[in-house]
């Protein structure tokens, strides 16, 4: 597909090859308050975020999805997009904002940073950061994600160790706090 187009009001991509859908009970062993997660699913099972993706999987093509995250919290932890390493490392990403507010978190070995996101800001997820987007706003939060089409999902790393901060609600903001079970 050469052309595409997106929705800005809606945040939408008009075509797309790939929808992934995660809902809480997806996202087992992701947050830090499990039991909240547990209670949540057996209410509704809620839809945490989706992804609406044009893949092109060869080396040297680029690939592009948007990701709708909506509002939440699992105890007191905001929802968020699992993260991921790329599985060949040395491959970088572009993340566009287009709706609502956001941010980046993203891990180094033993180094973070994060960085907040809303309509227009554009952040380069340099090579070898792991990454993952957090909706820290009352509305869904929406991205495009660019990546080469070779990068691949490292799902493993961070479902083993997570990542070394969690972001959390604290009197109405969000704050960025270590990581109880963070595993170094
Ligand atoms: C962005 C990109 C995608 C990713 C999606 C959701 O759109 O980084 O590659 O799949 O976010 O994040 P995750 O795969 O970590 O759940
Ligand atoms: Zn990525």
């Amino acid at each position: 597909m050469l052309k595409n187009r997106i929705d800005f009001a809606e945040a939408k991509l008009e075509k797309y090859a790939d929808k992934v859908v995660r809902k809480a009970s997806n996202m087992r062993g992701f947050y830090i308050d499990s039991e909240a997660l547990e209670r949540m699913i057996e209410q509704e099972d809620p839809i945490i975020y989706e992804v609406y993706a044009v893949p092109h999987e060869n080396e040297g093509e680029l690939s592009y999805a948007i990701t709708v995250l909506h509002p939440g919290k699992v105890g007191n932890e905001y929802f968020m997009t699992k993260g991921h390493y790329h599985s060949k490392r040395d491959r970088a990403e572009l993340y566009i904002a287009l709706k609502g507010r956001g941010l980046l978190l993203m891990q180094r070995d033993n180094e973070v940073q994060w960085v907040e996101m809303e309509k227009g800001d554009i952040i380069y997820v340099p090579p070898y950061w792991a990454h993952r987007s957090i909706n820290i706003g009352d509305e869904d939060f929406a991205f495009l994600a660019i990546y080469p089409g070779d990068a691949g999902h490292d799902y493993g790393t961070i479902a083993k160790k997570g990542f070394a901060k969690i972001v959390v609600e604290e009197n109405g903001k969000y704050t960025v706090l270590d990581n109880p079970k963070w595993k170094e």
